[in-house]
């Protein structure tokens, strides 16, 4: 049985397209124009109650009945969860996972994510705070991402959904004004995990009206 995936070409909805090319899972994408206000639309609400996508319905989640989740850091541990793929059991294993998706949902998503927005103000008066005070944030979190990935392949040793978390945001790095060349070890990472056939699908796949 297939996921309902509802979704827009956002990289909060990238992330879940990625992790379930990934983890071969069967899905159908429901996409929800958050450009025309479909978010607010009834329907959605029932399933996704802070009115964002992304959001799923497993139609054979627990014990065989229908599940519906919203937050793209919960769906990812659904279907870590769900499939046993991308996420250790092992406690000790586990941690450097969840520290690492929790810093992408609480950090690098919000700010990049502010970036985004300011950057798109006509007036330049209006930006210039919010550019300053974000871009600052932004590169700062690219530095602590840098860091890490000198010392480690993947975020938490092994690829994990903090991988997809964290690649749907830095395919949008120049949208939030970063260079990758001023952090090698990012750009490494980035260019292992878009050479990966799941990847690049859950890239690829359409999700725009
Ligand atoms: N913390 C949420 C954030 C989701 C989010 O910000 N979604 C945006 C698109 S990337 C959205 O649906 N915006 C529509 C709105 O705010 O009305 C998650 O990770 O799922």
């Amino acid at each position: 049985m297939s996921i309902e995936l509802f979704t827009f070409d956002t990289p909060n909805g990238r992330k879940i397209s990625v992790a379930l090319e990934e983890m071969e899972l069967p899905y159908t994408i429901k996409v929800v124009d958050i450009r025309k206000g479909e978010q607010f639309n009834e329907d959605f609400l029932r399933i996704s109650p802070n009115n964002k996508i992304p959001a799923i319905i497993d139609a054979d989640g627990p014990g065989g009945a229908p599940l519906t989740v919203f937050e793209s850091g919960a769906i990812l541990l659904y279907l870590g969860e769900k499939t046993g793929k991308f996420l250790p059991r092992d406690l000790r294993t586990r941690i450097p996972v969840l520290e690492w998706l929790m810093f992408q949902m609480g950090g690098f998503g919000p700010a990049p994510g502010q970036v985004h927005h300011f950057a798109g103000l006509e007036n330049e008066a209006d930006q210039r705070y919010g550019l300053e005070r974000f871009m600052q944030e932004t590169r700062r979190l690219y530095g602590v991402m840098d860091r890490r990935l000198a010392q480690h392949e993947f975020f938490a040793g092994e690829i994990s959904i903090a991988d997809f978390a964290i690649v749907g945001w830095v395919w949008r790095h120049q949208r939030h004004k970063i260079d990758l060349a001023e952090f090698p070890h990012v750009a490494r990472w980035y260019e292992t995990m878009m050479a990966r056939p799941g990847v690049q699908r859950g890239f690829q796949v359409k999700l725009s009206p």
